[in-house]
């Protein structure tokens, strides 16, 4: 294998690495959720591919407000779950669907589609 080859070659395995991070892992984007009239604490999450934005900032003893608008029709996404605060939905495409706690305790929960494809972060501080 001649030098160029070889160089080729690598390029186009870290090529196949970054894109498959790309999309599996890359973070799709914070978001910091701003209190509203009586401390409601709202953010609209896309789901398309993965939820934007994936990691969402709130403070805890707050009400929390998620709406989730699901643009696709993959059957991956169709469920959302929040394991640790017992609450799950469907989510019909095109819909907005509204998702309501108020998370105690500071920390990190996951939430996910429901064979956990998709993920997302809460971070309750
Ligand atoms: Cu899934």
């Amino acid at each position: 294998m001649s030098a160029a080859q070889l160089i080729v070659t690598m390029f186009g395995i870290f090529l196949s690495v970054f894109i498959a991070w790309f999309f599996w892992f890359a973070p799709k984007g914070q978001t910091r959720a701003a209190a509203g009239a009586g401390g409601l604490q709202e953010v609209a999450v896309t789901v398309k591919g993965g939820y934007t934005p994936d990691v969402i900032v709130v403070k805890a003893g707050q009400p929390v407000r998620l709406t989730f608008t699901r643009q696709e029709s993959s059957a991956c996404s169709e469920e959302i779950l929040f394991p640790d605060f017992n609450k799950s939905s469907r989510l019909p495409e095109g819909e907005a669907v509204t998702l309501e706690f108020t998370p105690e305790k500071p920390g990190e929960y996951g939430f996910q589609c429901k064979m956990g494809m998709l993920r997302g972060k809460l971070v309750v501080e």
